[in-house]
């Protein structure tokens, strides 16, 4: 036994092929003498798959011989991607299955386009977790991620008729070979239900009724870079519960009972895809709590392995909340602890605190999540019971503190409102936890300073910055080969860049070294051209590769000011109109890609996709302007396509209303890859001028305070000094030359022009006009724009996700790294 025991999987050709052969025959059930490319795929995944699953028991087994500390990422949204490449890419074994493979006739390249795109999460924030997920399996930390296995994730964007339609994306549809299903992991979620309390104080009390629904684990892989680590992400899918209705059976009512059961499915069926606006939906604390629930008991069931005493679970147990989204968990380890483990409120309360860090994501108000008191009360009546009393417990401390302050205690209760109460999240998951943090300076700064001042007052230590990063596997070694190569080639080490993107900072030295540059011009070409293909493939246009490719993608927002872009391009437009043939020939041609999603009922960013559409419409047709500008509504914005967008981007548009973006993390991603900002001084672009030089970005607008001067202003103020370049476009909109638009835009427009312009597109105007003039400047001088790349790419070290998680492990989570043996 123990000789099989043994038997990993051969990293020659032959065991490859061996292994890739048997799953076609044996996994998928196809004879091995005729399959197709997504056959190859499916195979070679479960290849890959049985590797990773022998790397994931081994970590597993030595973690827990060790009894070592864990670290627990929850959060609503991974936005993992796809998973092939980068798995091959992990484990160092690229290169041989594209040999493997081409000796039997498939195209790795092509293999991986056979991959759906894994898209359970709406944006930034479920991407971050991916790439935590990638950097603490890299750094040989001991954690895993939770998460919901949702049947359906973000809506695949269509245009109709320039409209966005939302298409569902069952992406299950023929399987996923990378999860594990996992039967044997299974526990009970109640929901409703009446909870009788006995003794004082919080009292302890049984929990009873209701609806009980089943969590069932799903195992996904996630394997570090370069090290045999392989962490876990554990995602949990809703099934009937046993103890069902057991009346109607009896009542012969079998149908309907089944049906019933069926419901109990649905709560983790779709992903809501609203990334900025708060809707008290039931279904959607339903999803909370039920992976909530599902993941403490998880956590608990480890912990006991091994420990009997429960002083030690914080030293053994960081839990992060991803935002709010899980901060029910906090209330959940708590009742576990009293009520069902009968510890003493204040040594189940320091159990919480100790245990819980808290990371917000956001200042926009209307973001934040206020669960109605009635429906946290009827679905969770313990919970409701505790977050009342805990609330107490800690509004008399801050009375003790600060007497007589009515407002502050106002302030920072977690519960808002008279007749119709509200449990403020943020205000739960701060006090239980023993850190909050911000993921930019400037975003950790606005916290302290006016979002959470109160809270900052109170407990000073507890807030601390945590910058966001990306990981260079995916962002910068898997996407862009190329220039992945020329890295190490030039820095004469191998792959070690990978694992310590300061090592990167050395290209520096050869920004200015002719037989380099044209190295780096090639590899930009390269995927210019990889993503001129796509273009033609997926929108049937054409696009010339001698342009500056500028580009704006991300979700949908007033705040992102997508609106400001097309404006410009309007402004442009007329302004190319209106020159002679001399003048034209010294405009900077110019491909302009917009791209992103937009929640399906935010209808003010919907109407900025038609807008951007019709525009696009006008300019692409009209033959007078000879192509010097194309715009592209970039269909379907996706981690797939963002990988073949990023690395062939020269410009890249980061633009948001100083104050407005928390972090933003595709900033990061095009830098590394090569493009030049044009941005606004908010969120991490503070940080990236502070890395690379202001002088290597294209910086324009107010900052923070400039923005709090103009909101204070009055309408008439503002519409006083409405810019006339903008006042122009709106009228070019409002005379149909960019085709009949609805009113719903058009009212959009004479807003602003009325003065009411909170995003501030009008304050900004000019100085983005100055900014997108000086991009023009520096374009038409290639040298320099090449060496202000190149120094982007250099000085871009410092937003790797492994500086932010060695951050986090540091300074929040206590843990160092666990290298586990090599087996081989
Ligand atoms: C409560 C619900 C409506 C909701 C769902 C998803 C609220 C917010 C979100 C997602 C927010 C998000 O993606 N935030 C982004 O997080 C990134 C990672 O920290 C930041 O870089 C980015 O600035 C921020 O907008």
């Amino acid at each position: 036994l123990w000789s099989l025991m043994n038997s990993y999987q051969g990293r020659d050709s032959r065991s490859i092929q061996r292994s890739i052969v048997n799953h076609v025959e044996y996994t998928l059930g196809l004879t091995r003498f005729n399959f197709k490319d997504f056959n190859a795929y499916q195979a070679t995944s479960y290849s890959v798959r049985d590797r990773l699953i022998e790397q994931l028991n081994d970590s597993n087994e030595y973690f827990n011989s060790q009894n070592s500390k864990r670290v627990y990422y929850l959060s609503l949204e991974f936005l993992l991607g796809r998973m092939l490449q980068n798995s091959l890419v992990n484990i160092d074994m690229e290169k041989k299955y594209k040999d493997a493979l081409t000796d039997i006739g498939f195209k790795l390249e092509e293999i991986y386009e056979e991959e759906v795109d894994p898209a359970l999460g709406n944006g930034g924030l479920g991407r971050l977790a991916a790439c935590f997920l990638d950097s603490m399996a890299t750094l040989d930390i001991p954690a895993m991620g939770y998460g919901i296995r949702y049947d359906y994730g973000i809506f695949k964007q269509q245009i109709q008729d320039g409209y966005q339609v939302e298409q569902p994306d069952y992406w299950l549809a023929k399987g996923n070979p990378w999860e594990i299903e996992r039967p044997d992991v299974a526990y009970p979620v109640r929901f409703g239900g009446t909870f009788t309390k006995s003794g004082s104080g919080c009292g302890v009390g049984r929990w009873e009724g209701g609806e009980v629904v089943m969590a069932i684990a799903y195992d996904t892989p996630v394997p570090g870079f370069n090290t045999y680590n392989t962490n876990r992400l554990r995602l949990w899918r809703s099934r009937p519960g046993n103890e069902f209705d057991l009346q109607k059976f009896n009542d012969g009512q079998y149908d309907k009972s089944i049906m019933e059961r069926q419901r109990a499915e649905y709560i983790t069926s779709v992903l809501y895809p609203n990334d900025s606006t708060w809707e008290g939906k039931q279904l959607r604390l339903k999803q909370q709590y039920f992976f909530c629930c599902a993941t403490i008991q998880d956590i608990i069931k480890r912990f006991k392995l091994n420990n009997t005493n429960w002083n030690d679970f914080p030293k053994l147990n960081q839990i992060q909340l991803n935002d709010t989204h899980p901060a029910i968990a906090a209330i959940e380890l708590l009742r576990v602890l009293l009520d069902v483990e009968r510890l003493p409120y204040d040594q189940a309360w320091m159990i919480v605190t100790g245990t819980f860090g808290y990371t917000n994501h956001t200042v926009l108000p209307e973001a934040l999540e206020k669960w109605s008191v009635n429906m946290l009360q009827s679905l969770l009546p313990r919970h409701m019971d505790l977050i009342f009393f805990i609330n107490q417990i800690f509004l008399e401390e801050v009375k003790r503190r600060f007497p007589g302050d009515g407002r502050r205690l106002e302030v920072v209760s977690m519960i808002e409102g008279w007749e119709d109460k509200r449990v403020r999240m943020a205000n739960v998951a701060i006090v239980c936890s023993h850190h909050v943090n911000g993921v930019a300076a400037l975003h950790t700064q606005i916290l302290k300073a006016s979002v959470f001042k109160d809270f900052y007052e109170i407990f000073p230590d507890k807030f601390l910055n945590m910058t966001n990063g990306v990981t260079p596997r995916r962002w910068l070694y898997c996407c862009n080969p190329g220039l992945a190569q020329l890295i190490s080639d030039t820095i004469n080490n191998d792959d070690d860049w990978v694992t310590d993107m300061r090592m990167v900072e050395e290209i520096a030295a050869y920004a200015d070294e002719q037989g380099f540059v044209d190295k780096f011009k090639q590899v930009k070409v390269d995927c210019k051209k990889q993503l001129q293909h796509y273009i033609e493939k997926t929108q049937g246009i054409h696009i010339r590769l001698d342009a500056m490719y500028d580009v704006l993608v991300k979700r949908i927002h007033e705040y992102k000011r997508q609106l400001m872009d097309i404006l410009y391009i309007i402004h442009r437009y007329l302004q190319i109109l209106g020159m002679n043939e001399e003048q034209r020939r010294n405009v900077v041609p110019r491909v302009v890609f917009i791209g992103g999603k937009a929640a399906p009922g935010y209808k003010d960013a919907k109407g900025f996709i038609k807008l951007i559409n019709s525009v696009a419409d006008r300019i692409n047709n009209d033959k007078s302007i000879n192509d010097l500008i194309k715009v592209v509504f970039f269909k379907n914005y996706c981690v797939s396509n963002a990988q073949i967008i990023i690395p062939a981007a020269d410009l890249s548009q980061h633009i948001s209303t100083a104050g407005t973006e928390a972090s933003g993390t595709s900033n990061m991603k095009f830098t590394m890859n090569g493009a030049l900002i044009i941005g606004t001084m908010d969120g991490a672009n503070v940080e990236i001028a502070q890395e690379i030089g202001k002088e290597n970005m294209f910086v324009f607008g107010a900052d923070v305070h400039e923005v709090d001067r103009y909101r204070a202003q009055t309408d008439e103020y503002r519409k006083g000094r409405l810019d006339g370049r903008l006042r122009n476009a709106f009228r070019a909109i409002y005379e149909g030359k960019f085709g009949a638009l609805n009113d719903d835009i058009k009212g959009y427009l004479n807003r602003i022009e009325a003065g009411s312009d909170h995003y501030c597109l009008s304050l900004d105007f000019a100085s983005y006009v100055e900014a997108q003039e000086r991009a023009d400047r520096t374009y038409r001088d290639q040298a320099l724009w090449n060496k202000m790349a190149i120094i982007g790419i250099a000085k871009s070290g410092k937003f790797s996700s492994d500086r932010t998680i060695q951050e986090y492990c540091a300074q929040i989570w206590k843990i160092t790294p666990k290298r586990i043996p090599n087996p081989a």
